[in-house]
């Protein structure tokens, strides 16, 4: 069996791999770990020019090698900041509203993708295979292939992949699935993202589509499946059951005095519905005035890309819609929103999980969203809490017993609360035991493996086959 090699923008350090990382990160170390291989991608620094070049930095941590490599100024600005979070992260999640397209952003993603692929083929042996992730690095096969590399190469796409009609908003759409086209392996969160690409294809690629997800465009051939990405679910409900009475979970309980608790946890991003949310709770406390004074939302929201505008507006609306409601509602001893702009450790948002009675996870788009399976992993099954989750998160298309919310639908949404809230004992235990059972069934070894079992199985090329396998 040969190496793998992992390609991602960011790459966890081995201290990561091993603590409070998510899931993902441990899961793709732990593939590493057992094939022996290489994770390479950006070290998250912006760095001089020279120091760029000088890359990549190898750290060694058993059979895996950490090889990192810092980004200019210039880089930064127009692959990360602009062309992946300006134009390509808003229009997936289907906003094409605040999408912005800029010429020589989009040239700079190609251009570092193209430098990073070039740093990587040193690193790379004849019977690799090569694992790349995510919306930043698109382009990364086509430009492995055009410096001759005939490896096995797969790509998984954590983000929804939008219906053509959104795409054709990029201006390059028709480049950007030619990229995608140079993979042996292409890996959806879901059966609509999957179906969305082969729209596109069959659409405007004058493509074809087999039932097995073979697709053939741009005189290439490719494989396409949908790969759920899934979380370890016994080992967070040990770990969330290990902490229930540490410092900080007795702390929240005290000061909750009794009342019910809503958890919400997302990076602070405007595909995750954090607005709508806040004005549904508002609006439970308007409809059932019962509620005033006796149900809490803790919103846990760290904030990310904070040099995206579009990130500081998202920032200051919240605080806004927080400041306005809890001054509407709260008392001298009862503030209805605890917004927290913090990161956490993961054992500790575990525990609080537990706690809850609700989760409430409502994006506007997400690919997967792993808060909803590590929230319903995390619950005592004795007294499970509720999960009250998005039709539009991918993980509602396996977690049946959530109670399913249109988060564009204020009302339907406080009326899901309700009902979450006085849900008898019973019927939250079997929703729980629906859902542990559809984390169980495929959990993220279950994804891990069988991508990358897939991907062995693709016909290796001949030197000289850099377009596609045949
Ligand atoms: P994200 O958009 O980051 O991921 P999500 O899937 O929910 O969304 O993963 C977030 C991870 O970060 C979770 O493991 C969560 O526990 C952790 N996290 C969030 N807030 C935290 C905090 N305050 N402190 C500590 N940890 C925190 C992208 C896609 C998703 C897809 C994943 C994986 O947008 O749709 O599910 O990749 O493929």
């Amino acid at each position: 069996m040969g190496r793998l090699i992992v390609v991602s923008n960011r790459v966890a350090t081995p201290t990561e791999t091993k603590g409070s990382a998510g899931g993902l990160a441990v899961g793709v170390f732990g593939a590493l770990k057992d094939a022996g291989g290489v994770w390479f991608g950006w070290s998250g620094d912006v760095v001089s020019e020279t120091v760029a070049n000088a890359g990549p930095m190898l750290e060694q941590d058993g059979a895996v090698t950490f090889a990192t490599v810092g980004l200019t100024r210039k880089d930064y600005d127009q692959y990360y900041r602009g062309f992946s979070n300006a134009t390509l992260w808003p229009v997936f999640h289907y906003r094409n509203d605040i999408a912005r397209y800029e010429r020589d952003e989009y040239a700079g993603y190609r251009r570092v993708n193209a430098w990073l692929a070039h740093k990587l083929v040193k690193l790379l042996e004849p019977d690799d295979i090569i694992w790349i992730h995510d919306y930043h690095l698109i382009p990364f096969a086509e430009a492995l292939r055009s410096e001759g590399v005939t490896n096995r190469i797969g790509f998984f796409l954590h983000i929804p992949f939008p219906a053509p009609q959104i795409l054709l908003n990029i201006p390059p759409h028709e480049e950007l699935v030619k990229s995608l086209s140079c993979y042996d392996l292409l890996g959806f969160q879901t059966a609509t993202d999957q179906q969305a690409f082969h729209d596109y294809v069959t659409r405007h690629a004058r493509g074809t589509v087999s039932a097995d997800g073979i697709v053939e465009a741009f005189g290439r051939k490719l494989r396409t499946g949908v790969y759920r990405i899934g979380v370890f679910p016994d080992e967070i409900a040990e770990q969330a059951k290990r902490y229930e009475s540490r410092q900080h979970v007795l702390e929240l309980k005290q000061s909750l005095e009794g009342r019910k608790l809503i958890m919400s946890v997302d990076r602070l991003d405007y595909s995750k519905g954090l607005v709508e949310r806040f004005r549904a709770f508002e609006l439970l406390l308007e409809r059932a005035p019962e509620w005033r004074g006796n149900v809490t939302l803790v919103q846990i929201a760290p904030p990310t890309r904070s040099d995206v505008a579009t990130y500081q507006k998202i920032r200051q609306d919240l605080e806004y819609e927080a400041g306005r409601i809890n001054g509407r509602y709260s008392g001298l001893d009862y503030t209805p929103i605890r917004y927290l702009n913090q990161q956490y450790d993961r054992w500790k948002l575990m525990s609080l999980f537990r706690e809850s009675q609700i989760g409430f996870v409502t994006p506007l788009h997400d690919g997967m969203n792993l808060v909803a399976k590590e929230y319903v992993a995390a619950q005592n099954p004795d007294d499970p809490g509720v999960l009250v989750l998005s039709i539009f998160a991918g993980a509602a298309a396996e977690l049946s017993g959530a109670v399913l919310v249109n988060p564009h639908d204020a009302i339907g949404m406080c009326e899901a609360l309700q009902r979450a809230l006085q849900m008898p004992l019973d019927a939250r235990q079997r929703r729980h035991e629906i859902n542990m059972a559809a984390l169980r069934e495929n959990d993220l070894g279950v994804w891990r493996d069988s991508f990358l079992r897939d991907l062995r199985s693709v016909p290796v090329r001949r030197s000289g086959e850099g377009g596609g396998h045949q």
